[in-house]
């Protein structure tokens, strides 16, 4: 994979990380076209109907991303095949291309040790959450934990660069590590980590390729629900 450009003060740019067991990030994952392409996808996805919309919380709390599923309809905090706190027309389905690259992310991010990895093996993800973050959007510490099998989640970065915080699967609180993604970032989190709390505390406004023509930040965040 290409991508990834070295940064001023990044003498030899950013490598492969394990910040904890079965977490697994990948700088410069996607290359420059790559992402150009993904960035265009999300534009269709985005379209009503069944497209992008901003997500009440039962506390009454508004998302500050807003979000467009495929696959399966994500809502707090279930899955269901129509928009039901939206439009309620059926979600789109989930692009096989968008399976494959979720597939190769995973290949590539357990190498060798996908047999020892929970779900890694037989990986057939079946849902994809598209979050936009405009400028001073965040998203909370949660948990994925609507989906039936322990597969892990697939996360891909575009545009402006994020503090992603990781936590433990216990606690929201502290202890927590925080990573910068970048355009083009893959994280992959599963095994012991698949169910950790996570969350992206701030996005850095004016960090992604003016060359991506993409204001804020998305994320396309890849699961296996599990579902029937
Ligand atoms: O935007 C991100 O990097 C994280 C997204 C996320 O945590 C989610 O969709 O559940």
């Amino acid at each position: 994979m290409s991508g990834g450009g070295v940064f001023a003060g990044e003498l030899f740019g950013r490598e492969r990380e394990e910040p904890a067991p079965g977490v697994v990030l990948l700088p410069g994952w996607l290359g420059p076209g790559e992402q150009r392409e993904l960035v265009a996808a999300c534009r269709e996805w985005a379209r009503p109907p069944a497209g992008m919309r901003t997500v009440t919380l039962p506390t009454g709390g508004v998302m500050s991303v807003r979000t467009v599923c495929l696959g399966w309809h994500w809502y707090p905090y279930g899955y269901a095949r129509t928009v039901v706190d939206g439009d309620g027309a059926p979600v789109k389905a989930f692009p096989s291309r968008l399976g494959e690259l979720a597939r190769r992310a995973v290949a590539e991010a357990y190498g060798g040790q996908v047999g020892g990895i929970a779900g890694a093996a037989g990986f057939a993800p079946d849902v994809a959450l598209v979050n936009h973050y405009p400028h001073g959007a965040k998203m909370g510490l949660h948990r994925d934990r609507e989906e039936r099998v322990d597969a892990p989640v697939v996360s891909l970065s575009l545009g402006d660069s994020c503090v992603f915080r990781l936590g433990s699967t216990e606690t929201r609180t502290r202890p927590w590590t925080d990573l910068e993604l970048r355009s083009g970032d893959l994280l992959v989190f599963g095994g012991p980590m698949r169910f950790a709390y996570h969350g992206v505390v701030r996005t850095l406004p004016g960090t992604a390729d003016p060359d991506l023509g993409l204001v804020g930040r998305l994320n396309i965040t890849v699961r296996q629900s599990g579902l029937e």
